[in-house]
């Protein structure tokens, strides 16, 4: 490695490399370190499949049970039905927040600015402690090394001059991966992957892209601005951006914990009102479990729908006390989504946002 105090220049203007570390099949991992017994058999972390009658969706599942077709987001039921031999584990979201936290706080080492994406997921901009992408990737193998010594987890990352093309070279070799994509190739990188491959570009606009003869990024790059900019308002304009690999969107310290939520979307959007429930019953569970881990209580509770058609809406009640009970959490999610709930319409997705929060410690305090 080289100097790394020294600021990255091209032509004395300062150029940035940004870091997307993205932990492979995350709960997974985990649940492999901790039953080694299971390592080589398809694992499925998720509901439980009560032998294919089971409720609730799966989280994750490691590449083993992948072969099979399973993903995140799929009923539980159909996962048993592809694979009713894999080994099926409750979600342990204690455990995987506490791997997680020891692995950002390696992370955040290696960074000028630091921004946590989920649970296992980062972006590092690391422009003043490298010279050059060569310098760069180095440096992510040593990353990489350190989680592996201490976790016994491999990650994949990827290397690019904006948190854009990071996030996609990051997916481009999973599992255990390291693309580094400079910024004289991000176009010729970006060209043949499918549109979907962008942040923010859905099953319903891939499908709307397509429509329009529009499959690769490279296809969307070269289309019509003007022409984008009147078939999807300001969002073509920056579809066309992305196309393009221009991002100036900057890596972002959050210091502060706002709020906390959890959301779920159906691998098939549906209209059955007690699975629906059933889900959201279940992301409360998870989100609570992160509050009373992080010792908060929440105050407000927000509800968040999609419909099949991407219409969203969300709905929020203040309560008039501080609570971490997750009766009331469960209870006020139940009685908001209510009035969403309509036969007639599917659902593509499902969320829980607890906010309001105040910590332990500031309570303490306020007392
Ligand atoms: P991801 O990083 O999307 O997935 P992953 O780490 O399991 O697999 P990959 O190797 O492809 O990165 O999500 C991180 C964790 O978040 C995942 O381990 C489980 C959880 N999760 C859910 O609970 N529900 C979901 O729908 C998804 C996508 C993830
Ligand atoms: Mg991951």
């Amino acid at each position: 490695m080289r100097k790394r105090d020294q600021r990255t220049e091209c032509e004395g203007q300062s150029i940035r490399i940004i870091f997307h570390v993205d932990m492979d099949y995350f709960f997974a991992a985990v649940e492999e370190n901790e039953h080694p017994e299971h390592k080589g058999k398809p694992i499925v972390v998720g509901a439980n499949p009560k032998e294919g009658k089971g409720r609730g969706v799966v989280s994750t599942s490691n590449y083993e049970a992948r072969e099979f077709g399973i993903r995140s987001g799929m009923p539980i039921s159909r996962a048993w039905q592809r694979c009713p031999h894999a080994v099926y584990l409750p979600v342990d979201y204690k455990l995987y927040t506490e791997v997680s936290s020891r692995i950002m706080k390696i992370l955040r080492r290696y960074a000028d600015k630091f921004e946590q994406w989920g649970i296992d997921e980062a972006f590092l901009d690391v422009s003043s402690k490298v010279e050059d992408y060569e310098d760069a990737r180095e440096l992510a193998q040593e990353i990489k090394t350190e989680i592996y010594r201490n976790e016994k987890l491999t990650c994949s990352v990827g290397i690019g001059p904006n948190k854009l093309v990071a996030k996609i070279a990051s997916d481009f070799e999973k599992p255990n991966g390291l693309t580094v994509v400079e910024e004289k190739d991000v176009e010729a990188f970006l060209a043949p992957l499918p549109v979907n491959k962008l942040l923010y570009v859905g099953k319903k606009t891939t499908r709307r892209l397509n429509a329009l003869g529009i499959e690769t990024i490279g296809d969307l790059a070269n289309y019509d601005p003007s022409m984008l900019a009147e078939k999807f308002g300001v969002w073509g304009g920056q579809m066309y951006l992305s196309a393009h690999g221009i991002d100036h969107s900057e890596v972002q310290e959050r210091w502060e914990i706002k709020s906390m939520s959890r959301d779920t979307t159906f691998d098939e959007d549906t209209s059955d009102v007690d699975f629906i429930l059933e889900t959201l019953d279940a992301l409360a569970e998870t989100v609570h479990k992160q509050l009373v881990e992080s010792n908060f209580t929440c105050k407000t509770v927000t509800v968040k729908m999609r419909y099949e058609n991407f219409e969203t809406h969300t709905h929020g009640r203040t309560l008039p006390f501080q609570t971490n009970r997750l009766e009331d959490v469960q209870k006020t999610a139940r009685e908001l989504i209510h009035e969403f709930l309509r036969g007639d319409r599917k659902v593509r997705l499902v969320g829980v946002k607890l906010s309001n929060l105040v910590s332990g410690e500031k309570q303490k305090r306020l007392l």
